[in-house]
Protein backbone atom coordinates (compact mmCIF):
# COMPACT_ATOMS: atom_id res chain seq x y z
CA UNK A 1 0.00 0.00 0.00
CA UNK A 2 1.28 3.22 -0.54
CA UNK A 3 2.48 5.36 2.60
CA UNK A 4 -0.21 7.50 2.05
CA UNK A 5 0.29 10.25 4.35
CA UNK A 6 3.72 11.25 3.95
CA UNK A 7 4.05 15.09 3.99
CA UNK A 8 6.91 15.23 1.31
CA UNK A 9 4.50 13.46 -1.34
CA UNK A 10 2.52 16.99 -0.34
CA UNK A 11 5.28 18.69 -1.97
CA UNK A 12 6.17 16.71 -4.73
CA UNK A 13 3.16 14.22 -5.58
CA UNK A 14 5.26 11.60 -7.84
CA UNK A 15 7.56 11.03 -4.85
CA UNK A 16 3.64 9.16 -3.75
CA UNK A 17 5.09 6.37 -5.41
CA UNK A 18 8.36 5.32 -4.15
CA UNK A 19 7.42 4.83 -0.92
CA UNK A 20 5.32 1.54 0.44
CA UNK A 21 4.46 0.00 3.20
CA UNK A 22 4.25 -3.73 3.03
CA UNK A 23 0.57 -4.68 4.13
CA UNK A 24 -0.53 -8.29 5.33
CA UNK A 25 -1.53 -10.65 1.98
CA UNK A 26 0.55 -8.40 -0.09
CA UNK A 27 2.84 -9.97 -2.70
CA UNK A 28 5.61 -7.75 -4.75
CA UNK A 29 3.41 -6.88 -7.43
CA UNK A 30 1.48 -4.31 -4.93
CA UNK A 31 4.21 -3.12 -2.84
CA UNK A 32 6.81 -2.26 -4.66
CA UNK A 33 8.20 1.43 -4.83
CA UNK A 34 9.14 2.69 -7.96
CA UNK A 35 12.99 2.54 -8.06
CA UNK A 36 16.02 2.96 -10.11
CA UNK A 37 14.80 6.16 -12.20
CA UNK A 38 16.08 9.81 -12.60
CA UNK A 39 15.73 11.45 -9.55
CA UNK A 40 12.80 14.09 -9.80
CA UNK A 41 13.58 17.48 -9.68
CA UNK A 42 13.18 19.72 -6.73
CA UNK A 43 13.80 16.47 -4.47
CA UNK A 44 17.05 16.57 -2.76
CA UNK A 45 18.60 13.23 -3.59
CA UNK A 46 21.00 11.63 -1.20
CA UNK A 47 22.68 9.80 -4.17
CA UNK A 48 25.92 9.96 -5.51
CA UNK A 49 26.56 10.47 -9.69
CA UNK A 50 28.38 8.35 -11.90
CA UNK A 51 31.36 9.20 -11.31
CA UNK A 52 31.22 8.77 -7.66
CA UNK A 53 30.18 5.04 -8.20
CA UNK A 54 32.80 4.66 -10.54
CA UNK A 55 36.05 6.43 -8.85
CA UNK A 56 34.66 6.35 -4.94
CA UNK A 57 33.52 3.15 -4.67
CA UNK A 58 35.13 0.60 -7.32
CA UNK A 59 38.27 2.36 -8.77
CA UNK A 60 39.99 4.00 -5.31
CA UNK A 61 39.97 1.04 -3.71
CA UNK A 62 42.87 -0.25 -5.82
CA UNK A 63 45.93 0.19 -3.40
CA UNK A 64 48.97 0.43 -5.72
CA UNK A 65 47.78 2.87 -7.38
CA UNK A 66 48.08 6.81 -8.47
CA UNK A 67 44.13 7.88 -8.45
CA UNK A 68 43.67 11.37 -10.61
CA UNK A 69 40.71 12.72 -10.66
CA UNK A 70 40.74 15.00 -14.20
CA UNK A 71 38.24 18.16 -13.13
CA UNK A 72 37.33 20.54 -10.50
CA UNK A 73 39.52 19.56 -7.14
CA UNK A 74 35.95 19.58 -5.09
CA UNK A 75 34.92 16.31 -7.05
CA UNK A 76 37.94 14.33 -5.13
CA UNK A 77 36.86 14.95 -1.42
CA UNK A 78 36.56 11.49 -0.74
CA UNK A 79 39.48 10.29 0.76
CA UNK A 80 40.41 9.71 4.90
CA UNK A 81 37.26 9.68 6.99
CA UNK A 82 34.73 9.54 4.01
CA UNK A 83 35.94 5.98 2.82
CA UNK A 84 37.62 3.20 4.08
CA UNK A 85 38.80 1.01 2.12
CA UNK A 86 41.75 0.24 4.10
CA UNK A 87 45.02 -1.74 2.91
CA UNK A 88 47.56 -3.88 3.26
CA UNK A 89 50.60 -1.48 1.66
CA UNK A 90 49.82 0.99 4.45
CA UNK A 91 46.51 2.37 3.43
CA UNK A 92 48.40 4.57 -0.13
CA UNK A 93 45.34 5.06 -1.74
CA UNK A 94 43.22 6.58 1.43
CA UNK A 95 46.02 8.56 1.86
CA UNK A 96 46.62 10.76 -1.30
CA UNK A 97 44.47 12.35 -3.44
CA UNK A 98 45.18 13.77 -6.53
CA UNK A 99 43.18 16.03 -8.90
CA UNK A 100 44.08 18.20 -12.08
CA UNK A 101 42.07 21.37 -10.13
CA UNK A 102 40.44 22.36 -13.49
CA UNK A 103 39.80 26.14 -13.38
CA UNK A 104 37.58 28.63 -14.99
CA UNK A 105 40.44 29.34 -17.68
CA UNK A 106 41.04 25.41 -18.89
CA UNK A 107 37.34 25.29 -19.22
CA UNK A 108 37.62 27.55 -21.86
CA UNK A 109 40.92 26.69 -23.50
CA UNK A 110 40.74 23.13 -22.33
CA UNK A 111 42.94 21.05 -19.69
CA UNK A 112 44.64 18.26 -21.60
CA UNK A 113 48.23 20.12 -21.15
CA UNK A 114 47.28 20.97 -17.42
CA UNK A 115 46.51 16.81 -17.45
CA UNK A 116 49.51 15.68 -18.83
CA UNK A 117 51.62 17.68 -17.05
CA UNK A 118 49.87 16.53 -13.58
CA UNK A 119 50.44 13.16 -14.78
CA UNK A 120 54.34 13.59 -14.86
CA UNK A 121 54.28 15.50 -11.82
CA UNK A 122 52.64 12.45 -9.38
CA UNK A 123 54.82 9.98 -10.80
CA UNK A 124 58.18 11.83 -10.20
CA UNK A 125 56.84 12.25 -6.96
CA UNK A 126 55.93 8.66 -5.83
CA UNK A 127 58.90 6.87 -8.05
CA UNK A 128 57.83 3.49 -6.31
CA UNK A 129 54.59 3.76 -7.91
CA UNK A 130 53.96 2.56 -11.40
CA UNK A 131 50.28 2.52 -11.85
CA UNK A 132 47.59 5.24 -12.26
CA UNK A 133 43.94 5.55 -12.85
CA UNK A 134 42.45 8.07 -13.89
CA UNK A 135 38.57 9.45 -14.26
CA UNK A 136 36.73 11.83 -16.72
CA UNK A 137 34.55 14.21 -14.63
CA UNK A 138 31.50 16.29 -15.95
CA UNK A 139 33.95 19.42 -16.51
CA UNK A 140 35.96 17.62 -18.65
CA UNK A 141 34.12 15.56 -20.55
CA UNK A 142 31.90 18.49 -21.34
CA UNK A 143 34.67 20.13 -23.16
CA UNK A 144 36.03 17.39 -24.60
CA UNK A 145 39.23 16.52 -23.19
CA UNK A 146 40.84 13.45 -24.87
CA UNK A 147 41.68 11.64 -21.63
CA UNK A 148 42.81 8.35 -23.49
CA UNK A 149 45.27 10.04 -25.91
CA UNK A 150 47.03 12.14 -23.47
CA UNK A 151 47.55 8.62 -20.92
CA UNK A 152 48.92 6.85 -24.54
CA UNK A 153 51.17 9.42 -25.10
CA UNK A 154 53.07 9.88 -21.41
CA UNK A 155 52.72 5.59 -21.44
CA UNK A 156 54.86 6.02 -24.84
CA UNK A 157 57.17 8.00 -22.89
CA UNK A 158 57.28 6.06 -20.24
CA UNK A 159 57.48 2.32 -20.82
CA UNK A 160 57.25 1.31 -17.40
CA UNK A 161 54.14 2.74 -16.30
CA UNK A 162 50.42 1.90 -16.89
CA UNK A 163 47.40 3.85 -16.83
CA UNK A 164 43.75 3.05 -16.85
CA UNK A 165 41.45 5.69 -17.89
CA UNK A 166 37.31 5.74 -16.79
CA UNK A 167 35.54 7.99 -18.47
CA UNK A 168 32.38 7.74 -16.80
CA UNK A 169 31.18 11.70 -15.94
CA UNK A 170 29.04 12.53 -13.33
CA UNK A 171 25.83 12.93 -15.34
CA UNK A 172 26.75 9.04 -16.78
CA UNK A 173 23.50 7.78 -15.29
CA UNK A 174 20.96 8.25 -12.45
CA UNK A 175 23.43 7.34 -9.25
CA UNK A 176 27.28 5.88 -8.40
CA UNK A 177 25.44 2.75 -10.09
CA UNK A 178 25.96 4.14 -13.65
CA UNK A 179 29.41 4.56 -12.52
CA UNK A 180 29.70 1.04 -11.36
CA UNK A 181 28.79 -0.68 -14.72
CA UNK A 182 30.65 1.85 -16.69
CA UNK A 183 34.19 1.04 -14.72
CA UNK A 184 33.35 -2.62 -14.69
CA UNK A 185 33.03 -2.72 -18.82
CA UNK A 186 36.23 -0.35 -18.79
CA UNK A 187 38.58 -2.67 -16.71
CA UNK A 188 37.24 -5.43 -18.51
CA UNK A 189 37.98 -4.04 -22.23
CA UNK A 190 41.42 -2.00 -21.80
CA UNK A 191 43.20 -4.52 -18.76
CA UNK A 192 41.90 -7.53 -18.27
CA UNK A 193 43.96 -10.46 -19.83
CA UNK A 194 47.37 -7.92 -20.37
CA UNK A 195 48.89 -9.64 -17.88
CA UNK A 196 49.88 -13.77 -17.20
CA UNK A 197 49.77 -14.57 -13.57
CA UNK A 198 51.82 -17.43 -11.73
CA UNK A 199 48.71 -20.00 -10.84
CA UNK A 200 49.77 -21.79 -6.94
CA UNK A 201 46.54 -23.50 -6.46
CA UNK A 202 44.25 -26.24 -8.30
CA UNK A 203 41.54 -23.68 -6.58
CA UNK A 204 41.69 -20.02 -7.94
CA UNK A 205 39.04 -17.29 -7.75
CA UNK A 206 38.46 -13.62 -8.05
CA UNK A 207 36.52 -12.05 -5.30
CA UNK A 208 34.55 -9.79 -7.17
CA UNK A 209 32.47 -6.84 -5.68
CA UNK A 210 34.12 -6.86 -2.25
CA UNK A 211 35.74 -3.39 -1.09
CA UNK A 212 38.00 -3.95 1.75
CA UNK A 213 35.58 -1.57 4.41
CA UNK A 214 37.63 -1.59 7.54
CA UNK A 215 39.04 -4.96 7.17
CA UNK A 216 36.64 -7.00 5.17
CA UNK A 217 38.31 -8.55 2.59
CA UNK A 218 41.01 -9.48 4.44
CA UNK A 219 38.50 -11.60 7.14
CA UNK A 220 37.30 -13.24 4.20
CA UNK A 221 40.69 -13.74 2.39
CA UNK A 222 41.78 -15.77 5.21
CA UNK A 223 38.92 -18.06 5.04
CA UNK A 224 39.61 -18.61 1.33
CA UNK A 225 43.32 -19.07 2.47
CA UNK A 226 42.82 -22.31 4.89
CA UNK A 227 40.94 -23.64 2.63
CA UNK A 228 43.91 -23.90 0.13
CA UNK A 229 42.30 -21.43 -2.54
CA UNK A 230 44.28 -18.93 -4.38
CA UNK A 231 42.98 -15.23 -4.55
CA UNK A 232 44.01 -14.61 -7.99
CA UNK A 233 42.51 -10.39 -7.52
CA UNK A 234 39.89 -8.51 -5.24
CA UNK A 235 37.57 -6.30 -7.42
CA UNK A 236 38.93 -4.25 -5.82
CA UNK A 237 38.92 -3.74 -2.08
CA UNK A 238 43.04 -4.23 -1.32
CA UNK A 239 43.17 -5.54 -4.69
CA UNK A 240 46.58 -4.76 -6.36
CA UNK A 241 46.43 -3.45 -10.08
CA UNK A 242 48.42 -6.06 -11.74
CA UNK A 243 46.72 -8.90 -10.44
CA UNK A 244 43.60 -7.41 -11.45
CA UNK A 245 44.61 -7.44 -14.68
CA UNK A 246 45.32 -11.38 -14.68
CA UNK A 247 41.47 -12.44 -13.84
CA UNK A 248 40.77 -13.88 -17.03
CA UNK A 249 42.82 -16.83 -15.04
CA UNK A 250 40.13 -17.66 -12.19
CA UNK A 251 38.18 -20.80 -12.31
CA UNK A 252 35.72 -18.99 -10.27
CA UNK A 253 33.79 -15.57 -9.39
CA UNK A 254 32.93 -15.19 -6.31
CA UNK A 255 31.25 -12.44 -5.91
CA UNK A 256 30.01 -10.56 -2.93
CA UNK A 257 28.03 -7.23 -3.62
CA UNK A 258 26.19 -7.88 -6.98
CA UNK A 259 24.83 -4.68 -7.21
CA UNK A 260 28.03 -2.87 -8.00
CA UNK A 261 30.31 -5.63 -9.87
CA UNK A 262 28.07 -8.73 -11.29
CA UNK A 263 28.66 -6.84 -15.18
CA UNK A 264 32.07 -7.98 -14.99
CA UNK A 265 31.44 -11.11 -13.60
CA UNK A 266 28.87 -11.90 -16.58
CA UNK A 267 31.59 -10.84 -19.13
CA UNK A 268 33.97 -12.72 -17.50
CA UNK A 269 31.58 -15.41 -18.09
CA UNK A 270 30.89 -14.53 -21.61
CA UNK A 271 34.50 -13.94 -22.64
CA UNK A 272 36.46 -16.66 -21.07
CA UNK A 273 33.78 -18.86 -19.54
CA UNK A 274 34.10 -18.18 -16.29
CA UNK A 275 31.80 -19.06 -13.80
CA UNK A 276 29.72 -16.87 -11.34
CA UNK A 277 29.11 -17.78 -7.57
CA UNK A 278 26.78 -15.13 -5.78
CA UNK A 279 27.57 -15.02 -1.89
CA UNK A 280 27.20 -13.36 1.46
CA UNK A 281 29.59 -12.18 4.30
CA UNK A 282 27.31 -10.81 6.48
CA UNK A 283 25.62 -13.17 9.08
CA UNK A 284 26.75 -16.47 10.65
CA UNK A 285 23.82 -19.05 8.04
CA UNK A 286 24.94 -16.50 4.60
CA UNK A 287 28.45 -16.55 5.17
CA UNK A 288 28.53 -20.36 6.46
CA UNK A 289 26.19 -21.66 3.10
CA UNK A 290 28.70 -19.60 1.03
CA UNK A 291 31.61 -20.96 2.24
CA UNK A 292 29.74 -24.40 1.78
CA UNK A 293 29.01 -23.39 -1.83
CA UNK A 294 32.38 -22.70 -2.98
CA UNK A 295 33.82 -26.07 -1.18
CA UNK A 296 31.32 -27.74 -3.04
CA UNK A 297 32.53 -25.91 -6.39
CA UNK A 298 36.14 -27.19 -6.04
CA UNK A 299 35.14 -31.10 -4.41
CA UNK A 300 36.36 -29.28 -0.81
CA UNK A 301 33.27 -29.28 0.91
CA UNK A 302 35.04 -30.78 4.23
CA UNK A 303 37.57 -27.88 4.23
CA UNK A 304 34.46 -25.75 4.74
CA UNK A 305 32.87 -27.52 7.30
CA UNK A 306 36.05 -27.75 9.50
CA UNK A 307 36.49 -23.54 9.26
CA UNK A 308 32.33 -22.99 9.55
CA UNK A 309 32.35 -25.38 12.47
CA UNK A 310 35.90 -23.76 14.28
CA UNK A 311 34.82 -20.37 13.87
CA UNK A 312 31.05 -20.70 15.16
CA UNK A 313 32.32 -22.73 18.34
CA UNK A 314 34.23 -19.48 18.83
CA UNK A 315 32.40 -16.57 18.06
CA UNK A 316 28.21 -17.89 18.49
CA UNK A 317 27.97 -17.34 22.02
CA UNK A 318 29.19 -13.87 22.01
CA UNK A 319 26.65 -13.22 19.26
CA UNK A 320 24.15 -15.07 21.08
CA UNK A 321 24.70 -12.82 24.67
CA UNK A 322 24.22 -9.18 22.19
CA UNK A 323 21.06 -11.12 20.45
CA UNK A 324 19.51 -11.50 23.70
CA UNK A 325 19.85 -8.15 24.71
CA UNK A 326 18.87 -6.84 21.11
CA UNK A 327 15.84 -8.81 21.02
CA UNK A 328 12.75 -6.63 19.35
CA UNK A 329 14.47 -3.22 18.98
CA UNK A 330 13.21 -1.81 15.73
CA UNK A 331 15.93 -1.16 13.18
CA UNK A 332 15.43 1.34 9.80
CA UNK A 333 17.62 -0.49 7.67
CA UNK A 334 18.59 2.18 4.82
CA UNK A 335 22.06 1.70 2.98
CA UNK A 336 22.82 2.56 -0.86
CA UNK A 337 22.61 -0.71 -2.48
CA UNK A 338 22.81 -4.61 -1.67
CA UNK A 339 23.75 -4.06 2.10
CA UNK A 340 19.91 -4.14 2.49
CA UNK A 341 19.00 -7.51 1.44
CA UNK A 342 22.61 -8.36 2.53
CA UNK A 343 21.72 -7.50 5.96
CA UNK A 344 17.87 -7.55 6.52
CA UNK A 345 16.86 -11.09 6.79
CA UNK A 346 20.66 -11.69 8.67
CA UNK A 347 20.16 -8.98 11.66
CA UNK A 348 16.22 -10.29 12.17
CA UNK A 349 17.18 -13.79 12.44
CA UNK A 350 20.57 -13.71 14.39
CA UNK A 351 20.50 -10.59 16.20
CA UNK A 352 16.33 -10.14 16.97
CA UNK A 353 15.85 -7.04 15.98
CA UNK A 354 13.27 -6.04 13.96
CA UNK A 355 13.48 -4.01 10.59
CA UNK A 356 10.97 -1.48 10.80
CA UNK A 357 12.03 0.44 7.38
CA UNK A 358 14.50 -0.16 4.62
CA UNK A 359 15.55 2.13 1.72
CA UNK A 360 17.95 1.95 -0.87
CA UNK A 361 19.84 5.25 -2.61
CA UNK A 362 20.31 3.94 -5.78
CA UNK A 363 19.19 0.24 -6.07
CA UNK A 364 17.38 -1.75 -8.67
CA UNK A 365 13.88 -3.26 -8.28
CA UNK A 366 15.50 -6.41 -7.87
CA UNK A 367 17.28 -5.00 -4.83
CA UNK A 368 14.09 -3.88 -3.10
CA UNK A 369 12.49 -6.84 -4.18
CA UNK A 370 14.75 -9.08 -2.33
CA UNK A 371 14.88 -6.45 0.65
CA UNK A 372 10.94 -6.24 0.70
CA UNK A 373 11.31 -10.06 0.36
CA UNK A 374 13.25 -10.13 3.76
CA UNK A 375 12.31 -7.63 5.67
CA UNK A 376 8.59 -8.66 6.19
CA UNK A 377 5.07 -7.45 6.40
CA UNK A 378 4.53 -3.60 8.03
CA UNK A 379 7.96 -2.70 6.84
CA UNK A 380 8.42 0.64 5.33
CA UNK A 381 10.22 1.01 2.14
CA UNK A 382 11.50 3.76 0.45
CA UNK A 383 13.61 4.54 -2.81
CA UNK A 384 16.28 7.50 -3.21
CA UNK A 385 14.32 9.24 -0.01
CA UNK A 386 15.51 12.94 0.87
CA UNK A 387 15.74 14.43 4.23
CA UNK A 388 12.56 15.46 5.18
CA UNK A 389 11.10 11.56 4.00
CA UNK A 390 13.55 10.28 6.03
CA UNK A 391 12.68 12.88 8.85
CA UNK A 392 9.20 12.04 8.42
CA UNK A 393 9.93 8.35 8.48
CA UNK A 394 11.94 8.36 11.69
CA UNK A 395 9.07 10.17 13.61
CA UNK A 396 6.43 7.81 12.07
CA UNK A 397 8.55 4.82 13.03
CA UNK A 398 10.61 5.75 16.26
CA UNK A 399 13.28 3.57 15.72
CA UNK A 400 16.04 2.16 18.33
CA UNK A 401 18.57 2.94 15.70
CA UNK A 402 19.66 3.43 12.24
CA UNK A 403 21.92 2.32 10.04
CA UNK A 404 22.56 4.49 7.06
CA UNK A 405 25.60 7.21 6.15
CA UNK A 406 26.90 10.09 7.47
CA UNK A 407 24.70 12.82 5.48
CA UNK A 408 20.86 11.01 6.95
CA UNK A 409 22.88 9.86 10.15
CA UNK A 410 23.87 13.14 11.07
CA UNK A 411 20.44 14.42 10.67
CA UNK A 412 19.27 11.02 12.73
CA UNK A 413 21.59 12.12 15.76
CA UNK A 414 20.19 15.46 15.90
CA UNK A 415 16.58 13.66 16.23
CA UNK A 416 18.44 11.63 19.20
CA UNK A 417 17.81 8.47 16.49
CA UNK A 418 21.49 6.84 17.82
CA UNK A 419 23.20 6.13 14.25
CA UNK A 420 25.62 3.36 12.98
CA UNK A 421 27.76 4.07 9.90
CA UNK A 422 26.32 1.20 7.20
CA UNK A 423 28.50 2.43 4.54
CA UNK A 424 32.27 2.66 6.51
CA UNK A 425 30.82 1.09 9.57
CA UNK A 426 31.80 1.77 13.28
CA UNK A 427 34.17 -0.60 14.43
CA UNK A 428 34.20 -3.03 11.86
CA UNK A 429 35.08 -4.95 10.01
CA UNK A 430 31.41 -6.62 9.55
CA UNK A 431 31.99 -9.52 7.46
CA UNK A 432 33.24 -12.89 8.57
CA UNK A 433 31.99 -14.54 11.80
CA UNK A 434 34.13 -12.43 14.04
CA UNK A 435 32.57 -9.52 12.17
CA UNK A 436 29.12 -9.93 12.34
CA UNK A 437 29.93 -10.06 16.40
CA UNK A 438 31.51 -6.57 15.99
CA UNK A 439 28.74 -5.49 13.84
CA UNK A 440 26.11 -6.77 17.22
CA UNK A 441 28.14 -4.97 19.83
CA UNK A 442 28.01 -2.02 18.01
CA UNK A 443 24.51 -2.23 17.18
CA UNK A 444 24.26 -3.03 21.12
CA UNK A 445 27.01 0.01 22.36
CA UNK A 446 24.51 2.77 19.60
CA UNK A 447 20.73 1.28 21.13
CA UNK A 448 22.07 1.22 25.39
CA UNK A 449 23.84 4.47 25.29
CA UNK A 450 23.17 6.68 28.10
CA UNK A 451 23.95 9.66 25.55
CA UNK A 452 20.86 10.15 23.52
CA UNK A 453 18.48 10.18 26.58
CA UNK A 454 20.86 13.37 28.26
CA UNK A 455 19.35 15.73 25.44
CA UNK A 456 16.02 16.03 27.10
CA UNK A 457 14.14 15.00 24.06
CA UNK A 458 13.05 11.49 23.59
CA UNK A 459 11.60 10.36 20.12
CA UNK A 460 9.11 7.81 21.75
CA UNK A 461 7.29 10.32 23.42
CA UNK A 462 6.32 12.75 20.49
CA UNK A 463 7.78 15.40 21.99
CA UNK A 464 9.50 16.89 18.64
CA UNK A 465 8.13 20.45 19.13
CA UNK A 466 10.30 23.23 17.11
CA UNK A 467 11.30 24.40 20.37
CA UNK A 468 13.11 21.69 21.64
CA UNK A 469 14.09 19.52 18.63
CA UNK A 470 15.97 20.23 15.57
CA UNK A 471 12.85 19.50 12.84
CA UNK A 472 10.71 21.78 11.81
CA UNK A 473 7.57 20.87 10.94
CA UNK A 474 5.39 22.03 8.52
FE1 LIG B 1 27.82 -2.67 -3.10
FE2 LIG B 1 29.29 -1.50 -1.47
FE3 LIG B 1 26.58 -1.44 -1.34
FE4 LIG B 1 27.85 -0.17 -3.36
FE5 LIG B 1 28.11 2.11 -1.91
FE6 LIG B 1 29.61 0.78 -0.11
FE7 LIG B 1 26.87 0.80 0.07
MO1 LIG B 1 28.32 2.96 0.54
S1 LIG B 1 29.53 -1.37 -3.60
S2 LIG B 1 26.05 -1.40 -3.38
S3 LIG B 1 27.98 1.96 -4.04
S4 LIG B 1 27.91 -3.03 -0.93
S5 LIG B 1 29.97 2.64 -1.04
S6 LIG B 1 30.95 -0.95 -0.19
S7 LIG B 1 28.38 0.91 1.57
S8 LIG B 1 26.43 2.70 -0.75
S9 LIG B 1 25.22 -0.70 0.21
Amino acid sequence: MPYHEFDCSKVIPERKQHAVVKGEGEDLTSCLPKGYLNTIPGSISERGCAYCGAKHVIGTPMKDVIHISHGPVGCTYDTWQTKRYISDNNNFQLKYTFATDVKEKHIVFGAESLLKQNIHEAFDAFPEIKRMTIYQTCATALIGDDINAIADEVMAERPDVDIFVCNSPGFAGPSQSGGHHKINIAWLNQKVGTVEPEITSDYVINYVGEYNIQGDQEVMQDYFKRMGIQVLSTFTGNGSYDDLRAMHRAHLNVLECARSAEYICDELRARYGIPRLDIDGFGFKALGDSLRKIGLFFGIEDRAEAIIAAETARWKPELDWYAARLKGKRVCLWPGGSKLWHWANAIQEEMGVKVVSVYTKFGHQGDMEKGIARAGVGTLAIDDPNELEGQEALLRLKPDVIFTGKRPGEVAKKMRVPYLNAHAYHNGPYKGFEGWVRFARDIYNAVYSPMHQLSGVDISKDDYATDKGFVTRR
